[in-house]
């Protein structure tokens, strides 16, 4: 049987490379994790309210109101609102920069039509007329159209319609149906203005219609039109692991989120000149790899490796064997900045919604893309004469990994299996049917960041290692994705690890028993995936053995994510508490409260082992609920 790397091999690769951090003397994010231990009770219970100058008003037992009167629950219910506006403000304005990229994209630019089909199918969604029209017109209009949903005065968001017709029901019923994107955002901002709601129900309504405006429209859009510029996933064969770094080649990381950067970084990168240049300066050639979810972005699309998630960024930097780290948005650590400068490494940031002390900062827009793009491309070659040997180490750890389970993808695959006498091609009939007999128990959706407040890496895969022991299939997206891909859970020979039915699945349909559907922005496809399941199936979404779990999560977009996931009806599994346990009302409204809206909600349990029996039982729950 195959040997799968270990959590303790990783953190023994990392802990050589912290050996480097302290040569060159520069923190990690272990020192100043453990600096800024104990962290503030206040801050954790959600219940410090910044929110007027006559503030800031803390809750405690003597002191059970702030100075306006707002209790534990008012502060707290403000503060996780307020978080989940950071988190779908991001996704969104992600997305609404894929939209202006497809809004632009022409035959001979940088940015070209790359799924035909996809871009049809969307602009019949927006009403579009698509008959004898060419294509960059109907992408420029649909670019267009995509663009109003996050200021649309009127109507909810297109893309609801996309869900069952049960969800759109409920959504409609509990007036949390998103109307316009920016308006959810900026109406949360408004309701958590000093003198405005202090009721805690309506706050978690907010929160899960703003959730929605994210997952069913700014998340959803990055996605699709993603796929629509730069070609639907479909299953690619990479690595994963420090160990994808070359000390022969010219290393390059792309980091961050949007495709649109790191897109034009591999095509830049695959021009002969820059080769032939790399190689007059003595190396064999450029190495891509990528960190966080701008890898999930190109190993899907072009299977480029994967050097780590969120909290190997700085280990990535500390082989000492990186040319150059170009990053946009999001999840970028600002501890790069001072700690490139101990290297050779050039740190080049890319957008004005990033900008970073102590980093090279180039501009990057659509209608400077490619030119810019090989520019980094060409600062990382130059580069390369400049690298210290003496401070260059590389793990050799690295696994195999098949990723790029888009839903258009699992479709494919299952319908290479159908040989019943019933038709079922496009549908996932198949798999329902494997749920229905018990040959898969259920599935859960693994997503999501590290922590430092539980052992990096460690929450994911035993989770995940449990769940297919247990017949239960996986998918994954994020630095969750990474994990899985790190620890061999996206290699076929993966199966080995699965109970009996889990494993003839996979042998059928020849996938790895954890499918990697992409970055964070796409768990739009794994809802989207759940709606079609439970509509092919004839029961409500909530009703299916399926769920969401983040056993290691930290951004706001994180608090977006799980609130759009409950929204959409599947229950949603943290391992990291919410900082709202300062109010009781607060605690009942996230775990208990959001069921009698949307049949969902959070189950929360630090202890990982606890939290993975926690969802085999919730998974078992729901089969007996059904008969099945
Ligand atoms: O959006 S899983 S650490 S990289 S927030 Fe960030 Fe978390 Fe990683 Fe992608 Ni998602
Ligand atoms: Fe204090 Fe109220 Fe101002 Fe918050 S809004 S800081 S609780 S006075």
């Amino acid at each position: 049987m195959k040997k799968f790397t270990t959590v303790e091999e990783m953190e023994y690769d990392s802990k050589r490379l912290k050996e480097t951090a302290c040569a060159v003397c520069i923190d990690t994010w272990e020192t100043r994790a453990e600096n800024q231990k104990n962290h503030c009770k206040f801050g954790e219970g959600g219940i410090c309210c910044r929110i007027c100058s006559m503030g800031p008003c803390r809750i405690t037992p003597k002191a059970p109101k702030g100075i306006c009167g707002a209790d534990a629950a008012a502060i707290a219910g403000r503060n996780y609102l307020r978080s989940i506006v950071g988190g779908a403000a991001a996704h969104s304005d992600h997305g609404r920069e894929i939209a202006y990229v497809l809004a632009t994209a022409s035959r001979d630019g940088a940015y070209q039509i790359k799924d035909e089909q996809k871009c049809i199918s969307m602009a019949k969604e927006f009403d579009i007329e698509t008959d004898g029209r060419d294509i960059y017109d109907i992408a420029h209009e649909l670019g267009n159209k995509a663009l109003l949903e996050y200021g649309k005065p009127f109507g909810t968001l297109t893309f609801l319609n996309r869900a069952t017709k049960e969800r759109q029901e409920t959504w409609a019923r509990n007036k949390i149906a998103p109307r316009s994107i920016d308006r959810e955002c900026t109406e949360a901002m408004h309701m958590t203005h000093m003198g405005n709601t202090a009721d805690a129900t309506a706050l978690i309504r907010q929160g899960l219609r703003t959730s929605l405006a994210d997952g069913w429209g700014g998340s959803m859009m990055g996605t699709d039109f993603s796929d629509v510029l730069f070609g639907t996933p479909k299953p690619v064969n990479t690595e994963a692991n420090l160990g994808v770094l070359d000390k022969d080649k010219v290393n390059i990381i792309v980091h961050g989120h949007d495709p649109a950067l790191s897109e034009m970084i591999v095509l830049a990168a695959q021009m002969p000149e820059y080769t032939k240049r790399a190689q007059e300066l003595g190396a064999k050639g450029i190495n891509i790899v990528g960190l966080c979810c701008t890898s999930n972005e190109v190993a899907m699309r072009h299977g480029i490796p994967m050097a780590g998630n969120f909290l190997q960024q700085e280990n990535a930097v500390l082989t000492g064997a990186v040319e150059l780290i170009v990053a946009d948005v999001q999840c970028i650590f600002p501890a790069l900045g001072p700690l490139s400068k101990c290297f050779h490494t050039h740190f080049v940031t890319t957008s004005p919604k990033a900008v970073i002390p102590d980093s090279e900062f180039i501009l990057f827009e659509p209608q400077n893309a490619l030119e810019n793009a090989k520019k980094i491309v060409s600062m990382a070659v130059e580069n390369f004469v400049n690298r210290n040997n003496d401070l260059v180490f590389i793990p050799e750890r690295k696994e195999k990994a098949t990723v790029g389970y888009s839903c258009e993808a699992i479709i494919e695959e299952l319908d290479g299996v159908t040989n019943s006498h019933v038709d079922l091609t496009g549908t996932y009939k198949p798999l329902i049917e494997c749920l229905k007999s018990g040959v898969l128990r259920g599935a859960v959706g693994i997503v999501g960041c590290n922590n430092p407040r539980v052992r990096p890496d460690y929450s994911h895969i035993s989770a995940m290692k449990e769940l297919i022991k247990n017949d239960i299939l996986v998918v994954v997206t994020g630095c969750s994705a990474q994990a899985a891909a790190k620890a061999g859970l996206l290699d076929k020979e993966a199966r080995e690890l699965c109970g009996d039915g889990l494993k003839r699945v996979c042998e059928l349909v020849d996938i790895p028993p954890v499918l990697h559907m992409g970055s964070c922005v796409d768990i739009s496809r794994i809802v989207l995936l759940a709606s079609k399941v439970a509509e092919q199936w004839g029961i409500r979404i909530d009703q299916l053995p399926v769920i969401g779990c983040a056993p290691e999560w930290m951004s706001e977009k994180a608090v977006a994510i799980a609130n759009y996931v409950v929204s959409t009806g599947l229950d949603t599994y943290l391992g990291i508490e919410p900082q709202v346990n300062g109010s009781d009302q607060m605690m009942q409204l996230i775990t208990e409260g959001t069921r009698d809206m949307v049949g969902a909600g959070f189950v929360i349990n630090t202890d990982i082992e606890k939290l993975t029996r926690a969802m085999i039982d919730g998974i078992e729950a729901k089969r007996a609920a059904l008969g099945i």
